[in-house]
């Protein structure tokens, strides 16, 4: 039985995989697993959503330049900090930036 699941498994990628140039391929692994450190201020707490608005600086590693948007937070982030705040920060940027790490500077 566990040969013929992992027979499935490969035959069910494997036209993914081929639909794809490799290169693009390894490129979104490395993103997957890759986090990012930035710093900005507090612009708004949003409990109902889930967020907090930063006003971040740019991000060389990713390539972002400076601007304003939301990072997924939990409780406990968003209650560590205070619209004004200086913050210093470590995210996930698949799908919706999400926040690993939030300390004050
Ligand atoms: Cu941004």
């Amino acid at each position: 039985m566990k040969s013929i699941a992992c027979t499935l498994l490969i035959l069910a990628c494997a036209p993914v995989m081929a639909a794809q140039p490799m290169a693009d391929h390894s490129t979104e692994a490395v993103n997957a697993t890759a986090t990012a450190q930035a710093t900005g201020t507090v612009r708004k707490i949003d409990h109902d959503r889930g967020t907090l608005v930063l006003a971040h600086d740019p991000v060389p590693s990713l390539g972002w330049p400076a601007m304003v948007m939301p990072f997924k937070a939990s409780a406990e982030q968003r209650a560590a900090v205070a619209v004004g705040d200086a913050v210093a920060f470590e995210f996930d940027p698949e799908g919706m930036a999400t926040l690993l790490h939030i300390e004050k500077r």
